[in-house]
Parts: C-alpha cells; structure tokens; sequence
C-alpha cells in the first residue's frame, strides 16, 4: 500500500497476474524489437507461472520484421480467441489502443491490464502500469519477474534483452541508465549471449534493406538552415529495392544524427497495406532534448515518447513541411 492508502500500480498488476487463469498478450501494430521482447517476455513468465497464456500477433504483422523472425512465438493466434471473454487481455508497449490490432479485443467489463512507459499513455486499461521512466517496456516486465521471484528463462533473457537493447539504443540513447545495465547483467547472467543476439538482431542485414537505405539517403531535404532534416520512401523506393515496410527501421537515425538537426522526419508510403486515402506514416525523431516529438505526432492523431514518435497522415507533401517547420518553431 502507498501512503495513501491506494494500492500501487504494480501491486495491482501483480495481482491481477497472480490470479488471472487464462490470458492473452497483445502488442502495437508494426511491432518492434521492444513490443515483441516485451511480449514474449510476459507470456514466457505467464506460462512458468503456470497460466495459459496465447500470443496474439495479427496476420498483418506477420512474419516478423527480420530481426525478429527468429523468435519462437508460443501460442500464437492470429484471430481472437473463441474463449476471449474468459480471458485476461495484457496490453504491452501501448501508448494507445487505437495503435494496437487488438483494440476490438477490449469489450465492456473484460480485464485489460496496460503495461507500457510512453509518457502520453491514455491509461486505456482496467489495471494500469505506466512507467516513464523505464527504458523499455521490457525493463517493466523484467521488473515483475523480479517481484514474481522467477529466474528468467533463456528465451524470456533474449527476448527482453532485445527489447532494453533495441529502445535503448544499444545502450547510448537518453533513457538508458543504470537500471538498464544492471538488467543487461541479470539477463547476461541468466544465459545471454551478447555478441550472438547482435549478429541476430543488427547483422543478417538483408541487401534490400542497404538499397531502401540508398534511396532514403538520396532525398534528404533540409530545412530552417538544417534543423529539419527530411526524407522520404515512396511504394516506388521499396518496390525498386526489393524492400518490406519494416526495412525502413533504422533510416531516420542518419537523419538525427546530422550536425545542426533539431527535428528528423522519415515519412513513407504504406506498402504493406495499401491505404485506399493515400495516408503516408511519418516517424520523428528529436536532435536534442529540447524538442519533444510526441507533441508534434499528437497534433496529428499520432504519439509516442519525447525523442521518439510517429503519427499517420494524409497531408501532402507541402502541407507536411509547412506543419513540420511550424511545431519545430512553436517548440524553439
Ligand atoms: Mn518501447
């Protein structure tokens, strides 16, 4: 109990893990190296707990962005289950639940437990646990394997692990700090072999994904004396490099890290799923801790963390840097 006599919120989740029978966990749509760490993460502990715990990963998001393809996804659905209502929905990574594919999963009176650190949560579940200041999500499942006094095991250790290395940054972007390196050593501990899961996660590289990158490379425009910095990755771009949508990970940290770059913004066509109002996503990224992205993505319907976001749009060209140089001077 707190001071004031509330139970905390990670009391609340733990026991609403304690006692749940049979659960699902869900993630984002366009899942990344942290939702899937962090879910399968979770359902690792769930079923050592004894639970039966399904996975659920739409069709849509499958198969996994390469880096990830070699998890082994235990009891996963594509559909909801038949015995949804008898089941307690874990939401892991989401700032909203419009972001996630399972958002139909929520009915009136069903159990949703929301586990995430974006600041801007909507706090959209019956328990909620919401954790800024956690590096990753998987930082948060980590710790309530900790309170649940397990050992991980090593495939619960990798897929966390690659959730803390991936929100991370390896390790170099603003939220890491101590916890996270201590969570590096247990998880080191519990069998993790550092070297082999970079050469699974950042090495392997596809050459469609070095050509995608080529053609980002070559777009760049900038603007306000540099602090935009923009790209952008037409249907044409992946079709010509040979490219999935998630390809596109990674390109807009050459965009951030140019000299001058307050704001970086990679704006790209949907190719996995035509989108019938020509609707673009755009990801954002800030240059120093001064900007806060997640503003600027919820202007537009979108979110995200202070340094990291995303939203969707049907803006134009022109209409998107008009908007992008405006909230970039609101903010300086
Ligand atoms: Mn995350």
């Amino acid at each position: 109990m707190t001071v004031d006599g509330r139970v905390s919120e990670r009391e609340q989740a733990l026991d609403e893990l304690r006692a749940a029978q049979r659960l699902v966990v869900v993630t984002h749509e366009n899942p990344d190296g942290d939702a899937v760490g962090s879910l399968l993460g979770m359902q690792g502990i769930l079923s050592a707990l004894g639970k039966h715990c399904l996975t659920f990963i739409a069709q849509r998001d499958l198969p996994l962005p390469v880096e990830y393809r070699w998890f082994e996804l235990p009891e996963l659905i594509t559909e909801p289950p038949a015995d949804l209502a008898q089941r307690t929905i874990v939401f892991l990574d989401c700032g909203n639940v419009q972001r996630s594919p399972a958002e139909a999963f929520c009915r009136p009176g069903m159990p949703v437990l929301n586990i995430d650190h974006h600041h801007d949560n909507t706090r959209f579940g019956t328990v909620n646990l919401v954790c800024d200041e956690a590096s990753c999500t998987a930082e948060i499942v980590w710790d309530l394997l900790g309170a649940l006094e397990l050992e991980p095991t090593l495939a619960v250790a990798e897929a966390l692990y690659v959730g803390l290395i991936t929100d991370t940054g390896r390790f170099m972007y603003e939220n890491t700090g101590r916890r996270a390196h201590l969570m590096a050593a247990d998880l080191i501990e519990a069998g993790v072999d550092v070297h082999d899961i970079y050469r699974r996660v950042y090495e392997d590289v596809p050459y469609g994904k070095l050509a995608l990158l080529a053609r980002g490379l070559s777009n760049v425009r900038r603007y306000d004396d540099g602090r935009l910095t923009m790209a952008a990755l037409s249907a044409e771009d992946f079709a010509a490099s040979d490219a999935l949508e998630s390809y596109s990970e990674g390109v807009i940290d050459h965009l951030r890290a140019v000299a001058g770059t307050e704001l970086a913004a990679l704006v790209r066509d949907r190719i996995g799923e035509p989108d019938a109002r020509g609707r673009r996503k755009v990801s954002l990224r800030a240059g120093n801790d001064r900007i806060d992205v997640s503003a600027i993505a919820r202007v537009q319907g979108g979110g995200g963390h202070r340094q990291a976001a995303g939203f969707t749009t049907g803006l134009t060209d022109g209409e998107l840097v008009s908007f992008l140089r405006d909230q970039l001077a609101r903010q300086t």
